[in-house]
């Protein structure tokens, strides 16, 4: 399609798309948790009032492909549009080839991180248009020219990808961040908020919970990170920009979210203490009772315990929080600018303010078996936490990333999952993931739900078994997606 379009004064229909995953571990975490799209509500929150617009979740299909194809034939979208984690980039172009063929008129667009960081991963695919950066303004830009007959690229936020030049700008430099204020409120409305969910192991006062899987929004209050993490794309995608809402404006979005529980899903909730204590001061002002969930950094715990205790009173209950490694040397490695002392104090805090730790850290492709036990022993001494691990793995998009270019032993955007190593191991696949599955396993025999023996409705103990038991297998069995090694 070429990047200018005949104008249409019918109202256009367009399908937001939040694609599946191929890969088997990914499946299961869909067990545990499920966030709403809130980039596709973003982006539907931007589209000019009059034109049609459906989001459509396929994750959670038994059949994605037949569901996508159904709606595609029911609707016959105006324009469709995908958005993309880089393990996805492979889904994403076959489901745009999919809707070309079934809709040859219609406009495939996809937008979110991979197209951000990579766009020129898209060249030659069957996707007309790659938005790059905040797409609830930029899509709204793209859907009135669209309407218009106006040429549709403007060479930085969105590229044409049948453009001559469009090879050339995969270096391009990140896209320009419009201020925050002018970015579109999500459409929560558009989806089925009973679908979305997020596992929950925070008790109540009475050491109960009424139940593991409550429905769950998300908010993003903030746009990137002051850090620089060299295995993390945040930092390259804004330019090291950190961008804040007001206040004000975070607490009018909360006081409009009709669930209980609420996921901040920015990089960096709490990196400046003046604005969430503001926050905090505004829901107390309001009144707004809420239960939250957050990452933060060991540092900015360790800088800032009075800021996590307020936010203890007004419904903090588990953070997340990237230790990454339990050793210096790897944590300079990673870039990380913390130390181990620092993620023992974030401990010690979040432990005597009652708010429970889910620490995430990182296991290295060079670990040995000594390193895994010692990782073991980290586990007993961070109990009662919550505990999860990935695989170190430079995000497609950094230095670190192109730096590694001819070392990949698989595909390195679709195996991006932080799951699958796409570096080599120094122990055999099959040996490193046994390992990789063990340290899950330890982790869920030693779940604070158990050690602190909460109350859990009997449904849901046999449910969190199931799924808990399929996620370790899944982890156990990750060597066999990995083809004979040369
Ligand atoms: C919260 C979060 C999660 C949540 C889930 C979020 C969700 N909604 O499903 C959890 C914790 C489950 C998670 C899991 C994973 N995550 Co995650 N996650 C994040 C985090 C911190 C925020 C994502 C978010 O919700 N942002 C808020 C939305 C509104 O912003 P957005 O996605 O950027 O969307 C805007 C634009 O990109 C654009 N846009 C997006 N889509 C579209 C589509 C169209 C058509 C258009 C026009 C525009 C557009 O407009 C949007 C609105 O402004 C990011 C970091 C980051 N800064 O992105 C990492 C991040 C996205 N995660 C990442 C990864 C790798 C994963 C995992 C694959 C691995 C892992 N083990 O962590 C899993 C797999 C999840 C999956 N869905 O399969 C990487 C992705 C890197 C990459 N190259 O793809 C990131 C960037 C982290 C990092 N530091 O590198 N994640
Ligand atoms: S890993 Fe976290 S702290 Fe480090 S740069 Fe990325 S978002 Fe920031």
């Amino acid at each position: 399609m070429s990047s200018q379009t005949e104008p249409s004064s019918r109202p256009l229909t367009i399908l937001l798309v939040r694609p599946h995953s191929h890969l088997r571990v990914a499946k299961c975490l869909q067990s545990f948790l499920h966030l709403e799209p809130l980039e596709l509500e973003i982006v539907a929150g931007g589209v000019p009032e009059g034109e049609r617009v459906t989001i459509l979740d396929i994750a959670l299909e038994q059949d994605p492909v037949a569901f996508y194809e159904a709606k595609l034939r029911a609707l016959r979208p105006d324009i469709v549009g995908f958005t993309c984690y880089s393990t996805q980039a492979g889904i994403v172009k076959d489901l745009a080839r999919r809707a070309k063929e079934i809709l040859p008129p219609c406009l495939t667009v996809a937008g979110g991180i991979h197209p951000t960081i990579i766009p020129g991963d898209f060249a030659g695919s069957p996707l007309d248009i790659i938005v790059r950066g905040e797409g609830g303004t930029a899509f709204s830009r793209l859907v009135r020219q669209f309407k218009n007959g106006a040429p549709l690229a403007d060479g930085t936020a969105i590229l044409a990808v049948a453009d001559p030049d469009f090879g050339s700008q995969a270096a391009l430099k990140p896209p320009h961040f419009p201020p925050v204020e002018e970015i579109p409120r999500p459409r929560r409305d558009l989806v089925d908020r009973k679908k979305y969910f997020s596992v929950w192991t925070s008790p109540d006062a009475d050491n109960r919970l009424t139940t593991m899987y409550p429905n769950i929004a998300t908010i993003r209050t903030s746009t990137g990170c002051a850090f620089d993490c060299n295995f993390c794309v945040v930092h390259h995608m804004m330019n090291g920009k950190y961008l804040q809402r007001t206040p004000e404006d975070v607490v009018d979005e909360i006081a409009g979210i009709q669930e209980e529980y609420i996921y901040f899903v920015d990089d960096e909730t709490f990196l400046n203490p003046k604005r969430l204590t503001r926050i905090a001061e505004l829901l107390k002002e309001r009144g707004i009772r809420k239960k939250y969930v957050s990452w933060a950094r060991v540092d900015t715990i360790v800088a800032h315990p009075e800021l996590f205790r307020l936010w203890k009173e007004v419904g903090l209950h588990i953070v997340y929080v990237g230790m990454e490694a339990m050793d210096e040397a790897r944590l300079n490695d990673y870039g990380k600018r913390t130390t181990v002392d620092l993620n023992w104090q974030a401990v010690k805090i979040l432990r005597e303010l009652g708010i429970l730790l889910h620490a995430s850290l990182m296991v290295d492709p060079g670990f040995t078996v000594e390193d895994f036990r010692k990782l073991e022993r980290v586990i007993i001494d961070l109990i009662p936490a919550e505990v999860s691990f990935t695989v170190f793995s430079p995000s497609p998009g950094t230095e670190l990333w192109k730096k590694h270019k001819d070392d990949y032993i698989v595909d390195p955007y679709l195996y991006y999952d932080c799951m699958h190593t796409v570096l080599p191991t120094k122990l055999d696949l099959n040996l490193f993931y046994a390992h990789f599955a063990r340290l899950y396993r330890i982790g869920w025999q030693h779940n604070p739900l158990r050690l602190n023996k909460v109350k859990v409705p009997f449904r849901e103990v046999i449910r969190s078994m199931v799924n808990g038991t399929k996620y370790i297998i899944a982890m156990r069995n990750i060597h066999k997606d990995y083809g004979p090694r040369q």
